[in-house]
């Protein structure tokens, strides 16, 4: 079609939106409060735009061990990001975000850079799939998301697997999943500038409705769960934003690369703490700096965690699976130090009530959310007793929902009516 006629030939309308369209390029980015990129951007593409949709996910157990070379076990959830995306029609990317109510338009032909905002991540795959050598075509991209952002339910990877998804599609790129997976961590850690893992983008994309996922990040074996029909996962937001791309988490991963380079003296076949074993480290990290030696110590332990958890679901043992919850949130407390304050108390109270299996911080820490095992009778019990005593403690009003598992990545045929959110 030439972008220039009008397609239904009301040519006094169409020419009123090329004049929008103008005035607003003469504008520039700031284009506050309007609602979708047709409005903004002055042409209607709805009929013949695509849907694609990325979950978030809650990570059951297997903390900061994925850039270890560890493993995992998340399972994808039903709060996603939907980007729809118009025909391509040159090399501009103009993308709108409906939570931040902001536009930004880049030309994939200039070099686009990081801007420090949302579009990083939508950019930024757009950027790594080029330097990757595939031929991303310019679209019209409407973003909306559904995951709480800041709350470690991975609203990042949704935004990026969703975007990856879109752009693919419209480019005519044949690509796999896996490659899709390692190119949208790729984006996070070198064009936003985060040092992830791959576990978000991997779940995004590989999660089953009913399951979790235990992956070897190592291999990228992987192995779909069946989630106990006998208890809910319910997720509390501690209403303590998280700050991922901070110095902490970038710093938890140098500790962790010290702690090889130290090990790798007396064990050289190592490559990552993946590779060694509690003994190891009791034997050859006697001279390692406390700090170095605790960050080691979590992951080790935290991947013997993740495998009998694994173990724990097949024998649909939930009492089991919860002490290893726990014990994964002790560790995640005391030797990483990534929990807090508030992440402590909701654990804590959620320890004392009835039919809790078990109950840990999920995602990279710092603030966000807690994910809990709760016998299906006592879920509502649950949301009651931990809303009034958690606020009471902190003078923060918890979201606690009950947390359905979603499947991965696809197309889909509309975006649904906003859902409640569990934070912002
Ligand atoms: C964040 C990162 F994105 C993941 O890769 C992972 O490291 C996680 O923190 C901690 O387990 O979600």
């Amino acid at each position: 079609m030439d972008p220039g006629k009008c397609p239904t030939g009301c040519d006094r309308i169409y020419a009123t939106r090329r004049l929008v369209k103008i005035i607003f390029a003469t504008l520039g980015n700031s284009f506050d409060k309007k609602t979708r990129y047709e409005t903004v951007f002055g042409e209607d593409l709805s009929t013949r735009e695509r849907t694609f949709r990325a979950p978030g996910r809650v990570n059951l157990i297997g903390e900061h061990t994925d850039y270890n070379d560890g493993f995992v076990m998340p399972a994808a959830i039903n709060f996603s990001t939907f980007v729809s995306i118009s025909q391509p029609f040159d090399s501009k990317l103009d993308i709108f975000s409906e939570n931040f109510k902001d536009s930004v338009s880049v030309d994939l032909t200039a070099g686009p850079r990081p801007r420090g905002d949302w579009s990083d991540y939508v950019v930024g795959v757009a950027v790594i799939l080029q330097a990757a050598g595939y031929t991303v075509r310019g679209a019209k991209l409407n973003i909306r998301g559904e995951v709480p952002i800041g709350s470690g339910l991975s609203s990042s990877a949704a935004i990026e697997v969703a975007t990856a998804c879109a752009l693919v599609a419209i480019s005519d790129i044949k690509i796999d999943r896996v490659e899709l997976a390692k190119l949208c961590r790729r984006a996070e850690n070198e064009f936003v500038g985060a040092r992830v893992g791959i576990m978000d983008q991997f779940v995004s994309l590989y999660g089953q409705a009913k399951k979790a996922l235990l992956l070897d990040c190592r291999s990228l074996d992987y192995e779909l769960l069946p989630l106990s029909q006998e208890a809910h996962l319910v997720v509390c937001n501690t209403m303590v934003k998280h700050e991922l791309a901070s110095s902490e988490y970038n710093q938890r991963r140098e500790q962790c690369e010290a702690g090889v380079k130290h090990l790798a003296q007396a064990l050289p076949h190592i490559t990552a703490l993946r590779d060694v074993t509690l003994e190891q480290l009791e034997a050859y990290g006697k001279d390692l700096a406390d700090v170095i030696y605790r960050r080691c110590r979590h992951v080790i332990t935290e991947n013997d965690r993740v495998l009998k958890a694994g173990d724990a679901l097949k024998r649909h043992d939930l009492g089991e699976f919860g002490w290893l919850m726990y014990e994964s949130h002790r560790s995640l407390r005391d030797d990483y130090e990534v929990s807090c304050p508030e992440l402590d108390i909701m654990v804590e109270l959620a320890s004392r009530v009835e039919g809790v299996y078990g109950a840990r911080m999920t995602g990279g820490g710092f603030g966000g959310c807690t994910v809990n095992v709760v016998a299906n009778e006592h879920v509502e019990e649950f949301k009651r007793a931990i809303a009034a005593v958690y606020e009471q403690k902190t003078k923060l009003k918890p979201e606690i929902f009950v947390c359905e598992t979603a499947d991965g990545a696809g197309e889909v045929t509309s975006v649904p009516a906003i859902q409640q959110q569990a934070g912002d």
